[in-house]
C-alpha cells in the first residue's frame, strides 16, 4: 500500500501479491520498460525468486532471514567458512537473530550459506551487504564493495536485480557498481536492474529491527525501483522509494552525519560546561523537557562504532572531489576525536587530588565496548583512552562482561588484553576507576562506595560524591 507517492506497504503474506493501493484504490501492477522486468516482478510477487545476500554480518544475516521468512529461497554468501557452517547447522552468531529463525529456514530448505557464488545456482536477486570502512588515511575503503561487485559480475544474468546496501558515498551504485556490472555487456535498467538501499540495522535495539524499520530504496530506473520495492515489500513492513540510488545513498549519510554532528555539538557543550562550572548532564536533562524542536544527545569519551565515526567522512571525502569542504563534518570530527584526551585530563585531575600522577597509577576501566550493552569494540573511544593512559605510564586493566578479551589487532597494547573479573576488591585496589561504557550490568552504587576515585564519562553514576569526577561537569570541590 502506498502511504503517499513512493511508499509501498508490505503486501501481506499471500503468495500472490495484491497490487499496491493508493489511498485505498487498488493499483494495477507497475508497467515496465524493460522486457525482463515483468518476469522478475512475477517471481518476486509470488515469492518464487531465488535471492542471495553477499555478506552475512549484522546487516546481511537478518536480511537473509527476512527474505526467507517472506517465502523466498535465500543463498547467503560469506567468505568466512565459519559463518557458513554455523548457518547451515541452523545456528546464529548475530545476537539480534535468534537461532530458531535460522534453523527453521535451513530445515525448510529456504536458507543455505556458501563461501562463494560458484556454489549458488542461478539467482534472480543479489543484495550486497559488505563493510565499507575508512582507511587509516580517512578515505573510503571500497575493497569489499569492489570485490563483491566483481563476484556479481561473474554471475550476472539478464533479468537479475542487484541491490547495494553498504553505506557509501553518493555515486557508488550508479558509477562504480554499474560500470563493473556493465562490463558484461548487459545494460543496467534494461538487461539487469540496479538499486541502492541503505542498511538501518541498530545492533542491540530490541524495538527496531530489519523487518519493521522503513526501508529506503532508490533504483537506477523506475523498473529498478519498482522491482527492488517489490523484493523489500515482500519482507519488510514499509518501503520508501526515492528517485535514484544517489538519493538513497545520501539519505543514509544525512541520517548518520546528523548524529555525528549533534554528538560533536553536545561534546563541545560538555567542554564548555566543565570550563564554566556547569553540569552539562543537568542542562541536557532540562533541555530535553522541551516537547518540540529539541532532541537530546549526550556527551561521552568519543565516538565509537562502525557507522557514526565513519559514514560522514564518506560524504566529506566525496564532496572534496568537487571542491566543497564539509566544514560541519570536519569540525564535529575534531571535537569528537578530542574527547579521549579530555577524559585523560580529567583522570589526571582525579589522581592529582590523591597526590598521584598518571604515571605509575593503577587504573581500572569499566566497559570498553563502543556503546552500552554490546560486545563490539570497533572504534571504541575507551581504547583511545587506554592508549593515552598507557603512553603516560599508567598500568591499565579493564572489566567488560561483553568483551572477555580484545585481540592484539584491536588491542592498544599490541597484545591481547583480557577482561579482569569484577570484584569490590579490584575496584578498591585501583587508584582510579574510569566508567568508559555504561553497561546496565554494572553496580554503580557499589562502584562509588568501593572506589578511591571515579571518572564517570557517561553520567552513569547518578550521585554527586567527593570521589566522583564527571565528564562535562566541574570537578568536585571546584
Ligand atoms: N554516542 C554519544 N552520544 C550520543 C549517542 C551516541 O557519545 O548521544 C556515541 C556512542 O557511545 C557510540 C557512538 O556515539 O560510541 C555511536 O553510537 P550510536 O548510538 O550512534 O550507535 P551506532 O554506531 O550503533 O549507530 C547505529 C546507527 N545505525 C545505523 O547506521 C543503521 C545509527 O544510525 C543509529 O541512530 C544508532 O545506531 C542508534 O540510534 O542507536
Amino acid at each position: 500500500m502506498f502511504d503517499n507517492v513512493g511508499e509501498l506497504h508490505h503486501r501481506g503474506s499471500d503468495l500472490c501479491s495484491a497490487a499496491p493501493y493508493v489511498g485505498g484504490q487498488l493499483m494495477p501492477a507497475p508497467s515496465f520498460i524493460s522486457p525482463h522486468a515483468e518476469a522478475l516482478f512475477q517471481k518476486l510477487s509470488t515469492r518464487t525468486a531465488r535471492t542471495a545476500v553477499i555478506g552475512l554480518g549484522y546487516v546481511g544475516l537478518p536480511l537473509a532471514v527476512e527474505f526467507g521468512n517472506a517465502g523466498f529461497s535465500v543463498v547467503g554468501i560469506d567468505l568466512d567458512q565459519n559463518k557458513c557452517e554455523a548457518i547451515n547447522a541452523g545456528t546464529s552468531y548475530i545476537a539480534d537473530v535468534p537461532g530458531a529463525s535460522v534453523s527453521s529456514l535451513v530445515d525448510a530448505g529456504r536458507l543455505r550459506a556458501v563461501p562463494n557464488l560458484e556454489a549458488a545456482d542461478s539467482l534472480d536477486t543479489i543484495n550486497i551487504c559488505v563493510p565499507t570502512p575508512l582507511r587509516k588515511t580517512r578515505d573510503p575503503d571500497m575493497t569489499y564493495v569492489l570485490s563483491a561487485a566483481q563476484l556479481v559480475k561473474e554471475h550476472l544474468q539478464p533479468g537479475m536485480l542487484v541491490v547495494l546496501e553498504s553505506t557509501t558515498y553518493p555515486g557508488t551504485t550508479d558509477e562504480i557498481v554499474r560500470n563493473i556490472l556493465e562490463e558484461t555487456g548487459l545494460r543496467a535498467g534494461l538487461d539487469f536492474f540496479l538499486a541502492f538501499s541503505p542498511e538501518r540495522v541498530d545492533p542491540g535495539n530490541v524495538k527496531w529491527n530489519t523487518k519493521n524499520v522503513p526501508k529506503v530504496v532508490g533504483g537506477l530506473t523506475s523498473d529498478c525501483s519498482a522491482l527492488a520495492a517489490e523484493l523489500y515489500g515482500a519482507s519488510i513492513d514499509r518501503v520508501v522509494q526515492v528517485s535514484s540510488p544517489r538519493a538513497a545513498e545520501m539519505v543514509k549519510l544525512l541520517e548518520n552525519t546528523f548524529r555525528a554532528i549533534n554528538i560533536g555539538l553536545v561534546n563541545e557543550m560538555a567542554l564548555m560546561c566543565d570550563r564554566i562550572g556547569i553540569d552539562v548532564w543537568e542542562v541536557i536533562e532540562a533541555a530535553a523537557t522541551k516537547p518540540f524542536g529539541f532532541m537530546p544527545f549526550y556527551p561521552g569519551p568519543g565516538l565509537g562504532g562502525h557507522c557514526i565515526p565513519i559514514d560522514p567522512f564518506y560524504l566529506s571525502w566525496k564532496v572534496k572531489e568537487v571542491g566543497f569542504e564539509a566544514r560541519f563534518i570536519e569540525l564535529a570530527g575534531h571535537v569528537n576525536a578530542s574527547m579521549p584526551r579530555y577524559v585523560v585530563d580529567k583522570i589526571a585531575d582525579a589522581l592529582n587530588e590523591q597526590g598521584k600522577s598518571i604515571k605509575g597509577a593503577n587504573i581500572l576501566v569499566m566497559g570498553i565496548a563502543y556503546k552500552p550493552n554490546v560486545d563490539d569494540v570497533r572504534e571504541s573511544p575507551a581504547l583511545d583512552v587506554i592508549t593515552l593512559l598507557v603512553k603516560k605510564g599508567a598500568d591499565v586493566i579493564y572489566h567488560d562482561p561483553f568483551v572477555p578479551h580484545v585481540d592484539a589487532e584491536h588491542s592498544v597494547l599490541g597484545r591481547r588484553m583480557d577482561s579482569v573479573p569484577y570484584s569490590r576488591e579490584t575496584v578498591a585496589a585501583a587508584d582510579c576507576v574510569v566508567v568508559a561504557t555504561d553497561h546496565q550490568a554494572f553496580d554503580y552504587v557499589e562502584l562509588v562506595q568501593a572506589a578511591r576515585v571515579i571518572v564517570d564519562t557517561r553520567n552513569a553514576v547518578k550521585v554527586s560524591a567527593p570521589n566522583v569526577f564527571k565528564l562535562g561537569a566541574p570537578n568536585p570541590g571546584a
